[in-house]
């Protein structure tokens, strides 16, 4: 049971991480349908809103966070002062909890419309990581792509359900601005040049979500009275992205407490396994520590499998069988 789950967990990773070294697509505005753009907002009254705060707590082995190694750009190793660097993915707070935890509203707000934010989410690129590494934005709102390196970076959004791109941006350059045209949890973004960068997006077609911070907590503020069903996100702790619902019901200017607690993989993937059944395959970047393997039989794409000392996958991985 635990190897399907995980064989699953492997074929997404797969899925997510093809089509490395794509070329350079060129990336016209995505704009908000017109239904997007004439719906008026619902007025809503702001006598009765209420709130739902909470805490993404972690429990199980401490994920092992990878260290990041930038040798391939002198650029990137500079900016950071010889001072190690490590992966987002499978961090903890010193408190026990997770940051970079997106919670939203999934359910209960669809009745609602909402203006777009006029100003801008910004996405900036310093010491060649991404900050933040969690964000969200609305459908419609831009998101302006900022860089603070003396290096040429192209940034390249995988989604399921928006439109995928990928532009270069060098030292210097304007801040590029981009829309989001259909909601979608999450929007994975990688660096085409840099294979550590990893971002991810959250388009949301209300106003309600929030990323965990330093101390694991987060708030949603603003809610009309309802029954609402929340969703926290994680990028995982070394098997994937995990996701938790609960269901809240907010009165009238109440403020709810809603809990998150993700497990962590109890002992160690690599071991577990390294059957007889597997063979390694190709391994693609040695340097950051990932390594392949294949199902003997190579029955299908299915039986192909990514191990990873770390959380963090982002090696530049290619999923053909060999
Ligand atoms: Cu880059």
């Amino acid at each position: 049971m635990q190897r399907k789950i995980f064989l699953t967990l492997c074929c997404v990773a797969a899925l997510v991480f093809v089509g490395c070294g794509q070329k350079e697509t060129t990336a016209p505005e995505e704009s908000a349908t017109p239904a997007e753009q004439t719906a008026a907002p619902t007025p809503i009254d702001q006598s009765t809103v209420g709130s739902i705060t909470g805490k993404v707590s972690f429990q199980g082995t401490k994920p092992k966070v990878a260290r990041i190694m930038m040798d391939q750009d002198p650029v990137c190793v500079e900016k950071h002062g010889g001072q190690p660097v490590y992966a987002e993915d499978g961090e903890l707070n010193s408190n026990g909890t997770l940051p970079n935890v997106f919670v939203y509203v999934k359910a209960g707000a669809e009745k609602y419309t909402f203006a777009t934010p006029s100003t801008p989410v910004e996405l900036d690129q310093d010491g060649c990581m991404y900050k933040p590494h969690v964000l969200g934005i609305m459908v419609g709102q831009t998101l302006s792509i900022l860089t603070k390196d003396a290096t040429t970076h192209n940034i390249h959004p995988m989604p399921k359900d928006n439109r995928e791109w990928n532009m270069s941006q060098a030292p210097n350059a304007a801040p590029l601005d981009q829309k989001f045209s259909r909601p979608e949890i999450m929007i994975p973004v990688k660096c085409n040049q840099h294979p550590w960068m990893r971002a991810y997006i959250g388009v949301t077609k209300n106003p309600f979500f929030a990323v965990t911070g330093s101390d694991g907590t987060y708030t949603i503020e603003g809610l009309p009275p309802g029954d609402y069903t929340i969703e926290a996100w994680s990028a995982g702790f070394g098997s994937g992205e995990v996701r938790q619902e609960l269901k809240v019901t907010v009165g009238a200017k109440e403020s709810k407490t809603a809990d998150f607690t993700f497990k962590g993989v109890s002992g160690s993937i690599r071991s577990a396994r390294r059957g007889p059944e597997f063979a390694p395959a190709l391994a693609v970047s040695r340097r950051e520590r990932y390594l392949t393997w294949v199902k003997r039989d190579n029955s299908s794409l299915a039986a192909f499998c990514l191990l990873g000392e770390t959380s963090n996958f982002s090696g530049l991985v290619r999923s053909q069988l060999i």
